[in-house]
Parts: C-alpha cells; structure tokens; sequence
C-alpha cells in the first residue's frame, strides 16, 4: 500500500503530463467574484487543484463557481475555505494547510462608491488584507515556493497626470477603495525586494463580463435596459454619465494574471485595451444592440435618453450616484504586457457589450415570464 506522502504525490500528477509533474495548486482570495470565477475556470482547465476562500454569508454567495461542481474532471479539484481577509489566523491556517504554488489575492470590497460609506472597513480589507496574507506566507517560511499576485488597478491613477497610464505614470488615488488599493500595491513591491518573494501587481483597467457585479455601471446597464426592452422597468437611474474607461473583458484579463506569475522575474504591469468609451456611449451601444434607439435631451444632471420610438425617458441622472471625488478618465497602455509576455485584449468593446446585454435579456426574459405568471414581484436595485 502506498504510504500518505506518495498517495499524496500521486494524486498530484497531472494526467496525461510527464510523470516528475505534479499538478500546481492555487490559492484564489475572492473566488465567488467576478474574476474568481473566471480564474479558477482558466487554472481547473489547465490542470491545477484550486483552493478559494469564501465568507460566510446568511445567504448563497457561490453562484458563480457552482457549475464547477457539475463539471466531474473539476469538481475534485475545487476546495473552498471559510476564511475572511480582516482575520489573519484563518489565512495563515489556510496558507500552512494548503502551501499553495501561487495565491492569487483578487478579494476585495471592490466598489469605489461604497468605499466612501465604509473606508475603514475597505483600507483594512483591501490594504491591510494583502499585508496579511503576504505575512501569511512568511509565517509558514513559503516565500521561496509561493508566487504572490495582487489585485492592483486603474483607479490609483485617480486624477490622471499622463494620458495614456503606463506602470511609470505617478499615482493619485481619489477614494478611500484607491488609497487602501495603494498601499497593498506597496506593500506587495516591499515584499518582493524585503523577501525575495515572486510577488506581483496587476494594474488592471476596468473589465466587465456577463457575470459582473450588478452594482458597477456596465453591468447596471445592461441590466437595467434589458429590463426596460421586456418592459419590467421604466427607467435607468445613473450618475456621472461623462465618466470614460478603458473597459475590457474579464475572460481575457485573468489570463494575464496567470500569465505574470508564470515569468522567470516578478513585475508589475498595466493591463488595459488602449480603447476608452465614456458612460454615455456604453448606454448608446447597448440601447443599439437591444434594438432601441437612443436620444439625449438636456445637461448636466438634468440629461434624459429618451427612447427615439416611444419617447418616454428610459436613462436619468441620479445626484445619488455621483462620487464626493470622481476618476473622469481612465486609458491604459498595454504595450509592456504585450511586448513583453504576447498578451493581448481579445474581446473587442463591442463584443463585450454584446455579450453582456444577450446573457442580460435572457435572465430579464426569465424574469418577467415569472412576474407574468405571478411567482414573484419586481424591484429595481437600490444602488
Ligand atoms: P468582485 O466584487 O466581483 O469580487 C470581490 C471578491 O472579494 C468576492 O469574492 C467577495 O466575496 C470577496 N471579498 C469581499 N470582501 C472580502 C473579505 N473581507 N474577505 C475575503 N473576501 C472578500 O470583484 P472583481 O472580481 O471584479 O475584482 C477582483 C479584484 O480585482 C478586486 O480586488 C478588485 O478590487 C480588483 N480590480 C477589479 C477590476 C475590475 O474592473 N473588475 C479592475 C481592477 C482591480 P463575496 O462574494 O462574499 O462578496
Ligand atoms: P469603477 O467602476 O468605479 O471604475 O471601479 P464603476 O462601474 O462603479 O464606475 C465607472 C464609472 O461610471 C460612473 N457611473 C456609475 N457607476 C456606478 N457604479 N453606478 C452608476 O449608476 C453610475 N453612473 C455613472 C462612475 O462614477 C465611474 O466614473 C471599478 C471596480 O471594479 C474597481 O474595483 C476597480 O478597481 C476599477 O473598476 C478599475
């Protein structure tokens, strides 16, 4: 009979691969969100076991990795932990028990308005948390095997003093999510150069997907105008409609995340399409891809899009949703992504838009069927 250590090893092989090869294991931060989803899909179907940490909630927060489960070939190799990024004692369990190849920390409270309602909470998950689990890999004396990458972004670039932003263009954070985002960018280059650990900072533009979060504006949008096409909605409440970024798909951005920690030396880079739309053009595409035509009256808060056909008002400007302190403009330069590791932005703006708004009018479909039939009322989302 084989001893625990050589099962151990043994069930580590990759199948098919060299027999020296043992299978990697990640260790995702923020697996039930948008982008840990779409990881552990790209590290399941390259072979890797992945361990993610999840928080409890009083209600299901797996949704988007509960088809994992279905998958046979990836559902023994999905391992979720309770744990939280303010509880040190429970990362530094994880990390020993898991001693993880690569952790990926993309946990985060990640929603730049909310920051302004709760900083501290935000600056102690989304700054002092990275600090945690780096010292989480001191502690269990891994900085030799594991490979550290950070969730950075667009947003420490705030009032922008370089158009396009590279990885050199100077930082100047304008929310309490973007200072606390700092600091963990600092501390993950301090570790390396301290330490010696393979750590590295993805400074990743804003990117979207069908399973984006509903509270952030593309997502809103799709939502929302699937909503009003199959008539569950009148209008769609927003803030700031002449903020531009540089939005970009999430199937195609965590690829280079795998891609950093897979280099011979750590750095950080920018990962962006080069491309930037404003707010306004997002809600004219997709108001064009649903077929409804779009027709903007008045300015400033007093903006209406008004739908060319009916002429009722079917976007408005909310003051609700304008930000104490706004990032305007935001536009990357990938140019060392793609010089240096052949990475590119696959999905084409319009793609994105398109393949948001079609997953969006399905559920809206499913949704107004059941209203129909009177299996459950209809409320818009508060935020
Ligand atoms: P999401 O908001 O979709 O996901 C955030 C994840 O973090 C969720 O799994 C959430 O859990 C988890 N989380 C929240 N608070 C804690 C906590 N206290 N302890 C442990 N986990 C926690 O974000 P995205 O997937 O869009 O983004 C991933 C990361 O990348 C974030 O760090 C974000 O700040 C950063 N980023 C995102 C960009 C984007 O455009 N999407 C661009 C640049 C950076 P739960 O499901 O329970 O809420
Ligand atoms: P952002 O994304 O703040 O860039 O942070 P979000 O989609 O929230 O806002 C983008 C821009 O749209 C404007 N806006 C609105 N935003 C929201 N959420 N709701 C509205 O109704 C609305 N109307 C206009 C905003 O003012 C802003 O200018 C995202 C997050 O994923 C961060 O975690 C990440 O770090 C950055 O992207 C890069």
């Amino acid at each position: 009979m084989a001893t625990p250590a050589v099962a151990e090893k043994a069930a580590r092989m990759v199948p098919g691969a060299d027999s020296e090869q043992p299978r990697k294991r990640a260790l995702i931060t923020g697996i039930t969100g948008q982008d840990g989803a779409y990881l552990a899909e790209l590290l399941l179907g390259k072979g890797y076991e992945v361990h993610g940490i999840k928080r409890r909630s009083s209600q299901l927060n797996t949704q988007r990795i509960d088809r994992f489960y279905e998958e046979p070939q990836f559902r023994r190799r999905l391992v979720l932990h309770y744990g939280d990024l303010s509880d040190s004692t429970a990362l530094v369990r994880i990390v020993q028990l898991v001693q993880p190849d690569e952790i990926y920390n993309l946990g985060a409270q990640s929603h730049v308005a909310v920051s302004f309602e709760s900083p501290e909470y935000t600056a102690d998950v989304d700054g002092i948390g990275a600090l945690r689990l780096l010292d989480a890999i001191r502690i269990c004396g891994l900085e030799k095997k594991t490979r550290f990458y950070q969730a950075s972004t667009s947003e420490l670039y705030g009032k922008v003093r370089e158009v396009p932003q590279k990885i050199t263009t100077p930082f100047y954070p304008r929310s309490p999510y973007a200072v606390a985002k700092l600091y963990a960018y600092w501390i993950t280059v301090n570790y390396r150069e301290a330490y010696g650990i393979f750590a590295c900072n993805g400074v990743l533009f804003n990117h979207e997907s069908p399973l984006r979060g509903e509270t952030f504006v593309t997502r809103k949008i799709t939502r929302g105008l699937a909503h009003i096409k199959v008539g569950l909605q009148q209008t769609l409440y927003l803030g700031n409609l002449d903020a531009k970024r540089d939005w970009g798909h999430a199937r195609d951005y965590v690829e280079m995340q795998w891609l950093m920690l897979q280099q011979e030396e750590p750095r950080d880079y920018v990962i962006a399409t080069g491309n930037q739309y404003s707010v306004k053009q997002f809600v004219e595409l997709a108001c064009e891809l649903l077929e409804m035509g779009v027709r903007w009256e008045g300015e400033g808060v007093e903006t209406k899009g008004v739908d060319t056909e009916t002429g009722k008002v079917i976007v408005a400007v909310d003051p609700r949703y304008f930000r104490p302190t706004e990032v305007e403009t935001l536009l990357g330069d990938p140019t060392d992504a793609e010089e240096r590791l052949g990475w590119r932005s696959k999905t084409s703006f319009k793609d994105l838009v398109r393949e948001m708004v079609e997953e969006d009018l399905v559920l809206a479909r499913r949704d107004a069927h059941s209203v129909k039939g009177g299996f459950h009322s209809y409320s818009a989302p508060a935020r």
